[in-house]
C-alpha cells in the first residue's frame, strides 16, 4: 500500500511519541516541527470536538495538506466531569502537571466515588472534509500518584483491567488500554478503507 502522509497537529511531544508507536505503515507522520510551523495552537472552545476542530483546521489552513490533531480530557464522574476540556490548565495558565494533580485530588479528597474516564476526540481533515473519531477509556483516580512513565494524569489513573496506573506501563501495555489508541484504531479503519 502506498504511504499516507498525515501532519499531526501537536504541540505535545508524549502525544506524539505515543501516536507514533501506534500509526505505522503505511502511515507517515509530519509533525509541525517537520512543516516548518511554530505557533501554540489556540484551544478556546468548550469541548473537545470543538478544540480538535480548531488545531487541525488551523493546521490545514497553513499546510493544505490531510492533517489530523486530538483533544483528550480527563473526566471525573463525582466532580462534573471536571478537569474534562480544562485538563491541560486545571491549576492555570502555568500547564504544570504537579499542580493539576495535586489540585485533582484535593478536589476529591472524602468522595468516595473516583470513576472517571479518559476521552480522546480525533480531527481528521482528509480530502477537505473533516471527520471525528473518540476513544475511551474507563477507569478510577488513586490517591496517591505511583509510577514514573508517561505523562499527565498517568501516576493517578488505574484504568478498568488492571491493577497498575498507566504510568507504572510501558507505552505497548498502555496502548492496550487507551483512549487515544482507540481512537486513532478507527482512523486507521477508515483511511485504510478510503485508499484501499
Ligand atoms: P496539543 O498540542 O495536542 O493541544 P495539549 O497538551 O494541549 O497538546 P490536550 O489539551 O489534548 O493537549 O490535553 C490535555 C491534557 O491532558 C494534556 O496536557 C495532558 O497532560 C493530559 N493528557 C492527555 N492525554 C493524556 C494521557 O494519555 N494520559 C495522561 N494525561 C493525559
Amino acid at each position: 500500500m502506498k504511504t499516507i502522509e498525515l501532519v499531526f497537529a501537536t504541540n505535545n511531544q508524549n502525544k506524539l511519541n505515543e501516536i507514533r508507536s501506534i500509526l505505522k505503515e503505511p502511515f507517515q507522520i509530519i509533525t509541525l516541527q517537520d512543516a516548518g510551523i511554530d505557533i501554540d495552537i489556540p484551544e478556546p472552545h468548550q469541548t473537545l470536538e470543538a478544540n480538535a476542530s480548531e488545531k487541525s483546521g488551523s493546521i490545514h489552513q497553513l499546510t493544505h495538506k490531510n492533517c489530523f490533531s486530538e483533544d483528550t480530557g480527563l473526566e471525573v464522574f463525582s466532580i462534573n466531569g471536571e478537569p474534562g476540556v480544562k485538563s491541560a490548565r486545571y491549576a492555570g495558565e502555568g500547564r504544570n502537571f504537579q499542580d493539576n494533580i495535586h489540585l485533582l485530588l484535593k478536589n476529591l479528597e472524602g468522595k468516595s466515588d473516583r470513576t472517571a474516564q479518559f476521552r480522546t476526540v480525533v480531527s481528521l481533515i482528509w480530502d477537505d472534509a473533516e471527520f471525528f473519531f473518540t476513544g475511551i477509556c474507563k477507569g478510577t483516580i488513586i490517591e496517591k500518584q505511583k509510577g514514573t512513565e508517561g505523562f499527565g494524569y498517568d501516576s493517578i489513573f488505574v484504568p478498568e483491567g488492571s491493577s497498575y496506573t498507566f504510568a507504572e506501563m510501558g507505552m505497548e501495555e498502555k496502548n492496550k488500554f487507551s483512549h487515544r489508541k482507540k481512537a486513532v484504531a478507527q482512523l486507521i479503519e477508515f483511511l485504510k478503507q478510503k485508499v484501499s
